[in-house]
């Protein structure tokens, strides 16, 4: 059997806990490499002083994992520059954040000439590369150039931009044009597809044939394939002994207020000011409810070191300021606003001890917090999900309530139509939620991207790139 080697920007290796920080897509792809064996290669999210390649491997839980640090001039250019300061803004619909930087470009593909260089005689004739992420588009194409053979995928976590927004991108052509070294390309939507399909076939004169796109020559297969969740993990998780004391202290101090949860890494992406100013709305137009509910929003900081990201910081918590000084009293807070991370299973009793979870990102490749809200419910008294139809979610969890974040307006109404839900309904709609969640989980995700890489016939007469001198 094929070994199978992914490769991500960071590497999260497994803890063999609950309690820990790996997300739902570490577990996902430690599962596959137990069951394939193989490696996960990444950066360590360390620096040194001069690039050396030196791979540091570990073993834990039956997945080995191997690093390489990088310079800091790399993580400059390639990690804070041109994935979160040109791709990230630009692929979630905000050219008016993208920094458009030759130097950022210029590290961005040195990084990933320095990943293809360490990682490739990692790499043996039979393993399959599965490549993760927009911090490594071109990597394929710099593994074909240094005469990798294997079969190679690559899954994009994030939006596809639609063609005008993509082709105010400098390096768009090359970048794209790079894609085609892959065998098999993988999006959450059938959205981000189109938008792929139309970039190619109308700016660069490619042609589509079913989930066929041929460009100068070279035939890849692009598929759409939404990321789940563990369900089953997570709605254990939701009853462990940890997630019980959370959802207790959640509950107590609710003194019979109703929750309302939202969990975002903070990022501009995740429409957090639009949130609050909709939940304003709600506190406006309805004074007979207001003091029924109050708004949790954990908020764990990301990305600190690049400006925007310390810019969101600080306008949030002016507009929290603003809106609890306008409408706290001596027993009640609207807003509780928390500025740091907590443990899964914590998480798990927050979401299970909140009547509604609030969902609303501007835009969103997939979003995994409204699918963990789901898991985490109450089969017998389940909270409403409200979810903005720009998460790529919205496309499998149609039972939530389906709102435009954009729209104040909508969002109250939102608000106070899950306050008023009756217990029938929710239950009704949950189960509905809980369906997809379980049934298109994580494995099913995992299973759908390398049965589609394995099951694709290579490109036989595939012209190779440049070969490096
Ligand atoms: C990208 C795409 C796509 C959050 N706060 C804490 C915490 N989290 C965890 C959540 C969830 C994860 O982080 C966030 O996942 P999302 O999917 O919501 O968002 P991104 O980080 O932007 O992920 C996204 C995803 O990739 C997968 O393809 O869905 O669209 O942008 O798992 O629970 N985890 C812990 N403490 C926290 O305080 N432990």
């Amino acid at each position: 059997m094929s070994r199978l080697i992914v490769i991500s920007n960071r590497v999260s290796a497994p803890t063999g806990s609950h309690s820990g920080a790996q997300g739902g897509l570490a577990v996902a792809l430690s599962a596959a490499l137990r069951e394939y064996r193989g490696i996960w290669f990444g950066w360590s999210g360390e620096t040194t002083e001069q690039f050396n390649g030196h791979i540091n491997f570990q073993r834990a839980h039956d997945v080995t994992t191997a690093t390489v640090d990088l310079e800091e001039q790399d993580v400059e250019e390639y990690y804070d520059g041109y994935a979160n300061r040109t791709l990230w803004p630009l692929f979630h619909y905000r050219i008016d954040l993208a920094e458009y930087e030759r130097g950022f470009a210029g590290g961005y593909q040195r990084v990933n000439e320095r990943f293809a260089e360490t990682v490739r005689p990692l790499i043996e004739p039979d393993d399959i590369v599965w490549i993760q992420d927009y911090h490594l588009l071109p990597l394929g194409e710099e593994l074909r150039r240094r005469g990798c053979e294997n079969r190679i995928g690559f899954f994009l976590h994030i939006p596809w931009p639609p063609q005008r927004l993509l082709s105010t991108l400098p390096e768009a052509e090359e970048l794209v044009t790079t894609l085609f070294a892959y065998d098999v390309i993988g999006f959450h939507t059938q959205e981000w597809l189109q938008s792929f399909f139309d970039f190619v076939t109308n700016e660069l004169g490619g042609s589509v044939e079913g989930d066929l796109v041929t460009l100068k020559g070279r035939t890849l297969r692009a598929i759409a394939a939404p990321i789940g969740i563990d369900a089953k993990e997570f709605a254990e998780l939701s009853q462990s002994t940890r997630a019980r004391l959370a959802f207790r202290q959640m509950r107590d101090s609710a003194v019979g207020r109703d929750m309302i949860v939202g969990v975002d890494r903070l990022d501009y992406s995740k429409g957090l000011e639009e949130r609050f100013l909709g939940y304003e709305r709600f506190l406006k137009e309805h004074p007979g409810e207001r003091k029924e509910v109050f708004l949790l929003q954990i908020a764990p900081p990301s990305r600190g070191s690049v400006e925007t990201y310390q810019k969101i910081r600080t306008g949030l918590e002016g507009l929290a300021g603003r809106i609890n000084g306008a409408y706290a009293d001596l027993d009640w807070v609207p807003i509780r606003y928390v500025n740091q991370g907590y443990p899964r299973d914590v998480l798990a009793g927050v979401y299970r001890a909140a009547r509604i979870g609030l969902v609303t990102p501007l835009r969103d490749g997939m979003n995994l917090v409204a699918k963990e809200y789901v898991a985490a419910q109450d089969p017998e008294d389940p909270g409403v999900l409200i979810l903005s139809r720009f998460a790529g979610a919205a496309l499998q969890l149609k039972e939530a309530v389906i709102v435009n974040p954009y729209s104040a307006e909508e969002m109250s109404d939102a608000i106070l139509t899950a306050l008023r839900m009756s217990r029938d309904e929710r239950i009704a709609r949950w189960r509905a939620l809980m369906d997809n969640v379980q049934r298109e989980d994580v494995i099913w995700w995992r299973q759908c991207f390398t049965d589609a890489l394995i099951n694709t016939p290579q490109a036989a007469a595939m012209p190779s790139p440049d070969p490096v001198d």
